[in-house]
């Protein structure tokens, strides 16, 4: 498999895989040229629409399939799509998408198609009680499905520490002591575009079952949650943010605790690093990113790389 981006023609990053139809359906960011000046705040990252990619074989051609959504089409939204995931339900196809609203909180929205590569038609208003960025759905195998989502620094997690939005907790994350902010789960609604239960934490522990703790970067969630399963058991990865890690953890349930199990990718080139695994025709995938075709941070490219499993489950880092 050579290492070379899926695509050339535009920018994609934050890649989500599935197995749709038969097919490898990727649902990345689409980054795009900017000035703005690169900050912890993310802004250089500017991204205002999404493309889907789709491709029959791991190596063979890849359809880019067009916009299938963009930001004036999505009223609540004032800027940045980031990281995005599809799932498929009943029928029909869901793109979960982070942006900032009109007030410039991070929200996550969710469009339908009746097709995995769209268009797709947004709901006027973000998932009631969803913030943050970076979603990933899960369905699983009893049909239940839920969101993953959240991500510190400029992704705000940060502010919503006692379940409301503090904007004055933004730069706290310096200060953090004791253990790291988790990542979020809920549950979906039947028809996917709610929250059916709780917002809860994810936690992510040691071996000896202790949380994770904030001075930790190496191994401590930053953003870009995916979940899948393996022989019955859940794995929850994540990157490290700045330490460039994606990492994973092992648990027997979708909510957890998952148990740190290592991890999957050492540091790209480029500041961020996100992912998605997946199986396809009996092989498992990790998609990510890197920058090498623009040696700018904001400027990604996707790529793939076949991963592999130890006899005790547990992930092999990608080489
Ligand atoms: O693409 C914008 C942001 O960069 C994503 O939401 C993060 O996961 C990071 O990749």
């Amino acid at each position: 498999m050579a290492n070379e981006p899926l695509v050339s023609h535009i920018f994609t990053a934050d890649p989500s895989a599935h197995v749709f139809n038969g097919k490898l359906y990727v649902y990345p960011s689409h980054d795009r040229k900017t000035d703005i000046q690169f900050n912890d705040n993310g802004d250089q990252y500017d991204m205002n629409d999404y493309h889907v990619l789709s491709l029959e074989s791991i190596g063979g051609p890849v359809t880019d399939h067009g916009v299938a959504l963009k930001a004036e089409d999505i009223p609540w939204v004032s800027k940045q799509l980031w990281a995005p995931d599809a799932a498929f339900k009943n029928g029909k196809y869901y793109l979960f998408f982070p942006a900032r609203d009109k007030e410039n909180v991070f929200r996550i929205g969710v469009a339908v198609s009746s097709v995995p590569e769209g268009p797709f038609v947004p709901e006027p208003e973000p998932i009631a009680g969803s913030y943050s960025i970076d979603p990933a759905s899960f369905v699983d195998d009893d049909g239940k499905a839920f969101l993953y989502f959240g991500g510190i620094w400029g992704g705000q997690l940060q502010c919503w520490q006692t379940g409301k939005y503090a904007k004055e907790a933004y730069s706290e994350m310096e200060a953090q002591k004791g253990p790291a902010l988790l990542p979020r789960v809920a549950e979906l609604s039947e028809d996917m575009l709610s929250f059916s239960g709780d917002v809860k934490e994810v936690a992510i522990v040691d071996d000896n079952g202790k949380l994770l703790s904030s001075g930790d970067h190496d191994r401590r969630f930053f953003e870009a949650a995916w979940m899948h399963k393996y022989k019955g058991k859940y794995y929850f990865s994540y990157s490290t943010g700045d330490t460039h890690f994606l990492a994973y953890g092992i648990g027997d349930n979708p909510y957890g605790p998952f148990t740190y199990g290592g991890k999957i990718l050492d540091p790209v080139q480029g500041w961020t690093t996100h992912h998605s695994i997946v199986e396809f025709e009996g092989r498992w995938y990790l998609f990510y990113h890197d920058t090498c075709l623009s040696g700018e941070n904001h400027l990604r490219s996707v790529k793939v790389k076949e991963i592999f499993y130890d006899d005790d489950g547990k992930i092999k880092l990608a080489s």
